[in-house]
């Protein structure tokens, strides 16, 4: 066929992809809804997909994958620039000439008895000056409709290459589930390649190559690959920022608005406090997005930020009425559901979705399940993936190609004792500190042990397209280049604070608000707070716990930073930076420096 675009790149780049994979044929997509009522029933009739019932949830389909490929796979990304220095202590690297004649072996014939689907998507709404383009090509029919829901996807976006001309620039991404099948063979429901996965990234050109895997962030390539591994270096070299948080608009009672973002690892509750509904009376709080955001710096120096997805991958277990009614609204039609279990009904169901069990249901592994089974209905790391313009939570706003201006950002983590509530750094450079030294217990979001401590600096860990120290000088760079009026304020919080006998202390979700309307208070210039060596918490006096069911002992607890628990602590966070070398900016020395000082320790 005559391709849709004169980009010439584009153009070369699918031929040659096409002669070295072999695919049966190779189709552009366009991403209208014919297309992907076409891809979606050849979904089904291959048996990766199962329609659900009209009934429950329209124009809506579950599927099972393979049960090894779940998850991000952590120990299998790479990042090859040529220097192994530039990609840092915490990434996977290989050279990347080798990793190339690697790939070029895996990728000859990969696509045999395959459609290979050219698919063009925009990360942020087409023509936003902070937006960005990318092309993937995919051996992958699921790949293909879960990007047309989680980008703008299709033939507006090769309009607006062309529009911008013939060698408009564009990311390549090129992924095969790495399952070629031989003239006669049937296809498995799931293809994916169980011996060999690669998920590659080559920052010095810009592109990613993903093989073996069809699960999410391994295989949906403007996500993590793009969107924060590549475009963190974009962001670098030019002036930006790319980052793994989600973004909401908080109002108050008088109609002041403010809006904030947050970094927090995978599965430590973005997509529930970016659709919260305030237990505080008068407040409101919108979703712009939750889980990537990039911060351009505007015309008055202030961080302007746009949600680079047009959908959500949201977890499911755990998501319910009570925790996130907006998640639940918003994949009421039109969703993929991955690794849930099925109702018997042709509903969909996931652990705590409802108080009691169905009596019934297939299994995420396909079986017949009941409440007296062994393990769990859905996989743990079971996925929604759903269009953002569905959702009633979404601020009109969202989609503004100017984004929207910051004002605050938080990091968190799950941490059940030392890291309080919430604490506001002492400045711009104290946060980027207390970015660079978060720390997560581990989720079921990436394949290996769930519940580990690990530090997750700006819960970019698994994310960041080159060496992370240079990234913390990156961030202290951003912050004397913007103005420092406009500067968002910086704030670390967690809700996950456990007392010593494991019980947690915080209720969360839309209690979270009365967090929210201290920061709230703060970016105001309002607000009083008590300096800590580890910043400004807030006293106990100024979180309103009005109607809500936790003591004043409990209160102090969650908000006490406790010098002892965090002596001990300082010797691990100069572990976590030992390994960064030389490379870590002198800055972030001083801080823990400072640390040190405040804490009455030697200076380590
Ligand atoms: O990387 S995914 O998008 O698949 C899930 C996550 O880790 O946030
Ligand atoms: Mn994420």
């Amino acid at each position: 066929m005559i391709p849709p675009t004169k980009n010439r790149k584009l153009i070369d780049w699918v031929d040659e992809v096409a002669r070295l994979t072999t695919p049966d044929k190779v189709e552009w997509c366009d991403g209208t809804s014919e297309e992907n009522d076409r891809l979606s029933q050849l979904l089904v009739d291959a048996g990766t997909f199962t329609r659900l019932s009209d009934a429950a949830r329209p124009g809506s389909f579950w599927a099972r994958s393979d049960p090894s490929d779940v998850a991000r796979v952590e120990d299998r990304t790479f990042v090859c620039p040529k220097d192994r220095a530039d990609a840092g202590p915490t990434n996977n690297w290989m050279d990347p000439t080798a990793m190339r004649d690697k790939l070029r072996g895996l990728f000859e014939g990969a696509m045999r008895g395959r459609t290979m689907y050219v698919v063009p998507f925009s990360m942020g709404p087409i023509g936003s000056p902070i937006a960005h383009t990318g092309v993937q090509l995919t051996d992958s029919a699921y790949v293909a409709v879960s990007m047309r829901i989680m980008t703008r996807m299709g033939q507006p976006v090769l309009d607006a290459l062309d529009a911008i001309g013939p060698e408009a620039d564009f990311v390549p991404c090129l992924h095969s589930v790495g399952a070629p099948l031989l003239p006669g063979q049937a296809d498995s429901p799931w293809p994916c390649n169980p011996d060999e996965k690669y998920i590659v990234h080559f920052p010095e050109t810009r592109e990613i190559i993903s093989f073996g895997s069809g699960y999410g962030g391994n295989a949906l390539l403007g996500k993590k690959c793009f969107a924060l591994r590549i475009a963190s270096v974009m962001a670098r070299d030019d002036g930006w920022l790319a980052e793994h948080m989600l973004i909401l608009k908080l109002t108050s009672p008088d109609g002041e608005v403010r809006y904030i973002t947050g970094a927090f690892p995978s599965a430590c509750g973005k997509t529930n406090l970016a659709m919260l509904v305030p237990t505080l009376p008068g407040w409101k709080v919108e979703t712009i997005g939750d889980d990537i955001c990039w911060m351009k710096l505007g015309a008055d120096g202030e961080l302007r930020a746009i949600n680079p997805e047009a959908g959500f991958f949201g977890v499911a277990p755990g998501t319910n009425a009570l925790t996130n009614p907006n998640a639940m609204l918003t994949m009421r039609k039109n969703a993929i559901f991955t690794n849930t279990a099925l109702t018997d009904d042709g509903d969909v169901w996931w652990e705590s979705m409802t108080e009691q069990p169905p009596a019934h249901l297939t299994s995420w592994l396909g079986e017949s399940w009941t409440p007296a089974s062994d393990g769990p209905a859905a996989h743990p790391n079971a996925r929604f993936t759903v269009p953002a313009s569905q959702g009633p939570s979404m601020a009109p706003e969202w989609e503004d190609p100017a984004g929207v201006p910051i004002s605050a950002i938080l990091f968190g983590g799950r941490r059940s004792s030392v890291v309080p509530l919430v604490t506001e750094s002492f400045n711009w450079r104290h946060g980027v500190f207390l970015g660079s030294i978060m720390s997560s217990e581990t989720t079921a979001a990436a394949t290996g042990a769930v519940g580990k401590l690990r530090r997750d600096p700006f819960a970019m860990l698994p994310f960041c397209g080159y060496n992370m120290a240079d990234y913390f000088a990156h961030w202290l760079a951003v912050g004397k280049a913007a103005n420092p009026e406009r500067l968002p304020k910086i704030f670390y919080v967690n809700w996950f604070r456990k007392d010593p006998q494991g019980r947690w202390l915080w209720p969360g979700y839309g209690e979270n608000s009365r967090v929210l309307q201290w920061i709230f208070e703060r970016v105001s210039g309002r607000g009083s707070a008590v300096r800590t060596p580890i910043g400004l918490t807030a006293p106990a006096s100024e979180v309103n716990i009005d109607g809500l069911d936790v003591s004043d002992a409990d209160m102090e607890m969650l908000l006490t930073v406790d010098d002892d628990e965090w002596r001990k602590e300082v010797p691990l966070i100069r572990e976590h930076f030992s390994i960064f070398a030389d490379r870590i900016p002198a800055e972030l020395l001083s801080e823990l420096g400072d640390l040190e000082t405040s804490l009455g320790l030697e200076h380590g």
